[in-house]
């Protein structure tokens, strides 16, 4: 089994932060508080594409921001939301911490979605601030930054097209031409014993073939390789029928030839009879291949088949062939998947359990406050704005900050570090709201 991976860092938008304004109105001096608050920040989020068949546009650009929220203004207008991002990632697709390296979750059906980095709160604006004793609050709140973290994607790969012909034929050049993988290439049958998977790009396509051990006569009954093999081509969508152009060591004639590849495939599994194929005339370089070709090309017109003459050796033909493929294999893909029902998108971190209050000397005597609740308050003040500061002061106090500081043994005077920020312990500077 082929795993494709991936690593990427992925950044939700922040929250835009609250305003703070006052009504202006003619005969009024100073107006009532009217700032808007901030929009959230967009999620990063991750979908299951059916359309997508492979991480590798994950291995170019590895780095995704969400939109910010726009900031609140004045006449209570509120910040728009930032928007999302959503990553086509294909099925199967796992998504693991890259740290712990967890599997947080699978991705397995089409419309599938995880929120794998929430976007920031916006920030309240000062219209959330008044109470009976303050009736012009000059704050506001400015917005959580957004989520950010880096997460491990991998993939074990299906094929979505598989290259199949007797033995010598060209499939491992061919799939050596078309993807980086580099499998055994000779002129004696049966070179590959185990099938060779490649990620092929062709334009906007990317697709995964697989290069599968010649078959010959009674592969359907267990002569050769064949057999074991037979199984890995039912569940691919797409055969890519090789035929060698130049007849081979035996000089077998190509039409014929085709159609014993066919009844061998139809006598293993009566459904492969009606798989969807491409045909690749291969080895068109050599002399007196174009008669072949011009023959197989008649066959293929009667039977509607699509026909593709090639040389993996010289790479005649091979991008048309390829974008052939691509459009195929979207196309049948779409098909498959067109019936799934649309997701709800799924939060996949789970909460942080840190909620809880506590209370850290470090070795330099400085007391360490943490809590996800607190470090919200602290993230979220305008540090420049005394005012503001106050709120916080007695939010804090209200949390039972000052309490925990105070029985962990914290003095006046005291440095204390709460989330980003740094202060002086002062247990009664603050007034009482
Ligand atoms: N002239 C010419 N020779 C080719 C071409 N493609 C493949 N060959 C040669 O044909 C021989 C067999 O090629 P492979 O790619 O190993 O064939 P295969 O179908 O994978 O064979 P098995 O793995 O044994 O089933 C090698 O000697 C290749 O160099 C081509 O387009 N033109
Ligand atoms: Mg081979």
């Amino acid at each position: 089994m082929f795993v494709d991976e991936a690593r990427i860092f992925v950044k939700a938008g922040d929250g835009g932060a609250g305003c703070k304004s006052f009504r202006r109105e003619k005969h009024v001096p100073k107006g009532g508080p009217d700032g808007g608050d901030g929009g959230r920040g967009g999620d990063v989020v991750l979908e299951a594409d059916p359309s997508a068949s492979t991480l590798i546009d994950y291995q170019f650009k590895r780095h995704f921001k969400a939109r910010r929220g726009t900031h609140g203004m004045g006449s209570r207008m509120d910040g728009a939301e930032g928007a999302d991002v959503v990553l086509a990632v294909p099925l199967g697709t796992v998504i693991k911490d890259d740290e712990t390296g967890r599997t947080i979750m699978d991705l397995t059906h089409a419309g599938q979605r995880a929120i794998v980095a929430r976007g920031g709160q916006g920030g309240r604006g000062n219209t959330h601030f008044v109470t009976a004793v303050r009736r012009a609050p000059a704050f506001a709140e400015l917005g959580m930054p957004g989520e950010e973290r880096t997460i491990a994607l991998e993939m074990k790969l299906l094929a979505d097209a598989a290259l199949v012909g007797f033995p010598s034929a060209g499939k491992s050049s061919l799939i050596a031409r078309m993807s980086a993988a580099r499998p055994k290439i000779a002129d004696y049958p049966f070179t590959t014993l185990v099938p060779n998977l490649g990620v092929a790009k062709a334009g906007e396509y990317s697709y995964v073939v697989a290069d599968v051990p010649g078959l010959i006569e009674g592969a359907s009954e267990g002569v050769g390789l064949g057999h074991a093999f037979l199984r890995h081509i039912e569940r691919t969508a797409l055969i890519l029928h090789v035929i060698d152009l130049s007849g081979g060591h035996e000089q077998r004639d190509p039409v014929a030839g085709i159609t014993a590849i066919d009844a061998e495939l139809s006598a293993h599994a009566a459904e492969l009879a009606l798989r969807p194929q491409i045909l690749l005339g291969n080895k068109i370089d050599i002399p007196g291949a174009s008669e072949a070709s011009d023959r197989v090309a008649v066959f293929a017109a009667e039977h509607e088949i699509p026909y593709f003459a090639v040389s993996a050796v010289t790479g005649d033909g091979i991008e048309p062939m390829m974008r052939a493929v691509g459009e195929t294999v979207h196309a049948l893909r779409l098909a498959a998947h067109h019936e799934e029902q649309p997701y709800e998108a799924v939060y996949v971190y789970a909460p942080p359990e840190d909620e809880d209050l506590t209370v850290e000397q470090t070795a330099r005597g400085e007391f360490l406050v943490k809590g996800k609740h607190v470090e919200r308050m602290v993230i979220i003040t305008e540090m420049s704005n005394d005012e503001a500061v106050a709120h916080l002061q007695r939010r804090l106090r209200r949390a039972g900050v000052e309490a925990a500081l105070l029985e962990a043994g914290a003095a006046d005077g005291d440095t204390i570090t709460i989330g980003p920020a740094s202060f002086e312990f002062d247990s009664e500077g603050a007034e009482t709201p």
